[in-house]
């Protein structure tokens, strides 16, 4: 006999699942339990306590929490978390769990409250408790439950007379329900969401199911609300159902119909519906809105939306999922502040309040069920509980737990039936068993490939090519014609695409593209919104963020954790910039013919909100400014140009952009909340005037009087080695083809046979080493310098010429020529081509740096849409991104010229000239600074780990590869690619 926490029937003992209203949003009284309980750990479910006994002297533990994050971050005094993907850390043998199985004994006392209303009934209720449990008042066994992302309630009534009552509530951390809870996360137990206690007046509201359409024909919403229950009760009086805002009355179970504006995540307007039944009132915020397909087009309120969104787990990197109401809220606003429209409650039902911050500020959602099994993909699926009859009911009862909880949010367009679970009977009979509850919302389920038993075609991480195809509707076909037919007339979304792992993703702008280019995709959403970095103190005290492994696991997935747009502390990434770029509501985008297109993203917004403000300007100067008198239509678009009597200076030292914003100037009231003042809707710009060519150089190197040469500010020994530059040892010059592998580096994307970071290796471009070939002093007096740059074991390798030559008339600057060509065999990618040269500097960190060129943020060849060209200004410390996992990070495109400021008021200016890979023109150069070797960023677990070392590295770059997503998904994109080719840089370089 399985133990009962092996047991795979739906919890027991328990109120039947109810459509229950919102927390807050009734008359009735109730009272929350959260706080402080008493609690002790067991290794085993059988701790031998008895129920009845209170746990005075236990220890004391938050809920909700979880208990491995009791001490965090200093100490974990009841198990450590536990990092594991798609492996489960257990035997595969359902429904069985091994028998060390911590477990929890929880305890609280509590009375009802002196004012607490005669008569109805009270349950107490657990919004999620991970993983099983029971619950015993006054040491008496009421309830068995499960499901850690649902809710649970059990009935007290009768059994709450007068004085304290114990409540003992006995968690485990395994059970035959963790086959079915392999999402992709940390292993954390306990009562981590609130416990209440609610009193159910008779002739209440238990079961309130809303139902608000909105027809875009002719602009009336019509509105039922049910209140079953209560009319099933004896003696109960129907509910009245008002929405006061619009003056209509209604009783529950009759339609109305009435003009309103409808919802959308554009403009979230919810109107207050007052349930009551003279016992009880409920007052929801309900939105009017209908979701549709038709034409295989997903329609909100008849018109077309494209989903630009995250998949969201919830993370907090000292609670872990015990989120807070003002995470929840920090997650919507920075969501709503980087144009994300959607989310994808990944992979469960999230905390309710989240939801009605959804409906609140406007974000679309797929609700996802409680559910994934990815642990049995490596059994080939078999045993797989989706396709077992025993767990058909525990599956039902999971996805419909959902449905009755969620349903009347407006936020949610799509019910998801779970993640990674396979195929199987149980598809089917979940979505019947939603459909049956509510057939207002179209059902999503990726892991059902043909899609027989839902009504989008859903993949993750598809590469572009294939979803061009889909978006053409000439994909390859299914072997069963009908379901091909059928699949075939769907919407498309990618529920997860563009891995934000690290350095990434890349390459999301060219699946927005397309995403525009085809009615038929309805978007997706990114892979994954934040990083689960737990908050660990290391044994100097000093804090970071932790990923699998660093809690000692035995089985672990490592930094496969840390894959979010956000830092564990919720800094954006470049990588969400970059989101907020593509994803803009008001894109501007640079057309080869010099002319920017505007086009208005939104379905259901003009852009007369918005402010098109241009800026003409060099370096850190404005040179005019000015706004352009246009609205455009939703899903609109214009062409649009500097106007024609704008002056344009000559070209000089920094090339001239006209940068046109998209500025929201009056924010609806829906944005006025959270809405910050020149809030910008979408970017683009042109370059209207190139930088003026350095001058040629014309000066002779000297001979230095103890030995080697002197050209400008740059010493040479007599090899030909730079050792000095700008007043300070030089301990490296060479060509470079290198970099700190990232994380997408690191594997073989779709189609790849090695990652690029195989080849790269392979290629020894980890242990380049250079070899000088010959130096003289040219007849025009520049001093040339020839080496071959290779690494060990290949024939293959870089020819490079250095001619430095001094600066005519400014003797602290010199000119630099790089010819770099590749020799041997290059079939694969390099990951940059350019010099690195190392200076000695004590102070790096604090080292000041100027640029003109790509800013503020790093940005890559697939990354590049959120970078503008301008002047910006950084340290050398903030110029550095510290990617929970670190790797290469930082890079700046397009540089014409940087300046460096050293603590020691000395500076080094670095102009960049004509610059060319193979035959394609480059503007500047790619700029890199580090305060460590990439040796060491590349070594480093954590990024406290790096220390500075006393030299600066100045990475100068013709090009870098892109970074692709080939860590979940495909490898950088021929348009993004770098392969070996002959580099041309011209460089100035000058001491300040
Ligand atoms: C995909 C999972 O659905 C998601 O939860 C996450 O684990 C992601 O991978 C990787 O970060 S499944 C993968 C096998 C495509």
């Amino acid at each position: 006999m399985p133990l009962d926490h092996e047991s795979v029937a739906p919890p027991d003992g328990v109120v039947a699942p109810r459509f229950r209203p919102p927390a807050g949003a009734s008359s009735a009284a109730a009272v929350s339990l959260d706080g402080e309980w008493r609690f002790r750990l067991f290794p085993h479910p059988d701790t031998g306590v008895d129920r009845a006994e209170p746990g005075d002297g236990w220890d004391r533990l938050a809920v909700p929490g979880h208990w491995q994050l009791a001490g965090a971050p200093h100490s974990w005094p009841y198990g450590v978390p536990e990092y594991t993907n798609v492996l489960y850390p257990f035997p595969v043998e359902p429904p069985h769990v091994p028998d060390d199985n911590p477990t929890g004994e929880y305890r609280t006392t509590f009375s009802l409250p002196a004012e607490w209303p005669d008569g109805g009934r009270t349950v107490l209720r657990f919004e999620g408790v991970d993983s099983w449990f029971q619950v015993a008042l006054d040491g008496e066994l009421l309830a068995t439950s499960h499901g850690s992302r649902l809710p649970t309630e059990v009935d007290l009534t009768g059994r709450l007379g007068p004085g304290d009552h114990l409540l003992a509530v006995r968690v485990t951390k395994w059970s035959a329900m963790s086959y079915v809870e392999d999402q992709d996360q940390w292993w954390l137990s306990g009562i981590f969401r609130g416990v209440t206690l609610e009193h159910r007046p008779d002739g209440g509201i238990d079961d309130v199911r809303v139902r608000a359409d909105y027809d875009h024909t002719t602009g009336v919403g019509t509105l039922r609300v049910d209140t079953a229950a209560v009319v099933a009760a004896p003696g109960a009086v129907a509910a009245r159902v008002a929405v006061p805002e619009l003056g209509v009355e209604a009783v529950a179970g009759e339609e109305l119909r009435v003009p309103v504006e409808p919802w959308s995540a554009e403009r979230p307007r919810l109107y207050d519906v007052v349930v009551e039944t003279g016992t009880e009132t409920v007052t929801l915020a309900v939105g009017f809105r209908t979701v549709s397909i038709t034409d295989g087009v997903f329609l909100v309120n008849g018109r077309p939306v494209k989903l630009r969104g995250a998949n969201r787990h919830e993370f907090d990197p000292l609670r872990g999922r015990a989120v807070t109401p003002e995470r929840m809220l920090e997650d919507v606003l920075l969501m709503k502040r980087h144009h994300l429209n959607a989310v994808r409650t990944s992979h469960y039902p999230p905390h309710p309040h989240f939801l009605d911050l959804c409906d609140r500020y406007g974000l679309y959602v797929v609700d996802e069920n409680d559910l994934e099994t990815h642990g049995f993909l490596d059994e080939g699926w078999s045993g797989n509980p989706v396709d077992d009859p025993e767990w058909t009911d525990v599956l039902v009862d999971r996805v419909t737990r959902m449905v009755r909880r969620d349903g009347h949010h407006a936020s949610i367009i799509l019910w998801s039936l779970g993640n990674e679970a396979g195929g199987g009977r149980n598809v089917r009979a979940m979505a019947d068993a939603v459909r049956g509850l509510d057939p207002s919302r179209p059902v999503h389920y990726e892991g059902d490939w043909s899609s027989d038993h839902v009504d989008v075609y859903s993949r993750m991480y598809a590469p572009t090519e294939e979803v061009a195809l889909i978006g053409q509707g000439v994909e390859p076909p299914l072997e069963r014609a009908n379901a091909d037919a059928r699949r075939r007339a769907m919407p498309f979304v990618l529920c997860e695409y563009a891995h934000a792992m690290g350095n990434g993703p890349g390459g999301l702008a060219d699946y927005d593209a397309l995403f525009d280019r085809y009615p038929r995709l309805l978007g997706g959403f990114v892979w994954e919104w934040i990083d689960h970095g737990l908050t660990r103190a290391d044994a100097d005290g000093t804090l970071f963020a932790a990923y699998g492994g660093d809690f000692g696991e035995r089985i672990h997935d490592g930094t496969f954790i840390a894959d979010g747009l956000l830092l564990p502390d919720r800094t954006p990434s470049p990588g969400l910039r970059e989101t907020a770029a593509v994803f803009a509501p008001v894109r501007i985008d640079a057309r080869p013919d010099g002319t920017l297109l505007v086009r208005n993203r939104y379905a259901f917004r003009d852009t007369s909100h918005a402010e098109l403000r241009w800026t003409l300007h060099r370096g850190e100067d404005e040179l005019a400014t000015g706004k352009l008198d246009l609205v455009l239509d939703a899903g609109d678009e214009a062409v649009v140009r500097p106007p024609a009597d704008l002056p344009l200076p000559e070209p000089g030292e920094a090339p001239v952009w006209w940068t046109l914003r998209a500025v929201q100037q009056s924010p609806d009231t829906f944005e006025e909340s959270w809405l910050e003042p020149g809030f910008v809707l979408g970017a683009g710009q042109l370059r209207v005037v190139d930088r003026a060519p350095l001058p040629a150089p014309a000066g002779r190197v000297t001979a230095h009087p103890e030995g080697g040469y002197q050209a400008g500010p740059a010493r040479f020994d007599a090899r030909g080695d730079l050792v000095a530059l700008a007043g300070r040892a030089v301990h490296t010059f060479r060509v470079d083809a290198w970099r700190a592998p990232t994380d997408n580096d690191r594997a073989a994307g779709g189609g790849q046979e090695r990652s690029d970071l195989e080849n790269w290796r392979h290629a020894g471009l980890h242990l380049l080493a250079e070899r000088k070939a010959g130096v003289h002093v040219g007849e025009d007096g520049a001093l040339e310098i020839d080496a071959r740059v290779a690494g060990p074991t290949t024939r293959a390798g870089f020819a490079a010429r250095y001619r430095w030559q001094p600066v005519t008339d400014t003797p602290d600057a010199v000119d630099l020529l790089i010819d770099v060509r590749p020799e041997g065999r290059w079939p694969q990618s390099v990951a940059r081509l350019g010099v690195v040269l190392v200076l000695d500097e004590p102070r790096a960190m604090d080292a000041g740096v100027r640029w003109t060129g790509l800013g503020p943020d790093e940005s890559y060849a697939d990354s590049r849409t959120a970078a503008l060209g301008g002047a910006w200004r950084h340290t050398v410390a903030d110029w550095q991104t510290r990617y929970t996992h670190p790797q290469e990070n930082g890079a700046r495109r397009g540089v014409t010229s940087a300046v460096l400021s050293f603590a020691d008021g000395s500076g080094l200016r670095v102009d960049a000239g004509e610059v060319t890979v193979g035959a394609r023109p480059q503007d500047g150069v790619e700029l890199s600074l580090r305060p460590w070797s990439d040796d060491a960023l590349d070594r480093a677990a954590h990024p406290h780990e790096l220390m500075p070392d006393g030299l600066l590295r100045l990475h100068l770059d013709a090009a870098q590869h892109g970074v692709g997503s080939a860590a979940c998904g495909p490898g950088v994109l021929p348009n993004a690619q770098l392969h070996a080719a002959p580099v041309l840089m011209r460089l100035r370089l000058t001491a300040l």
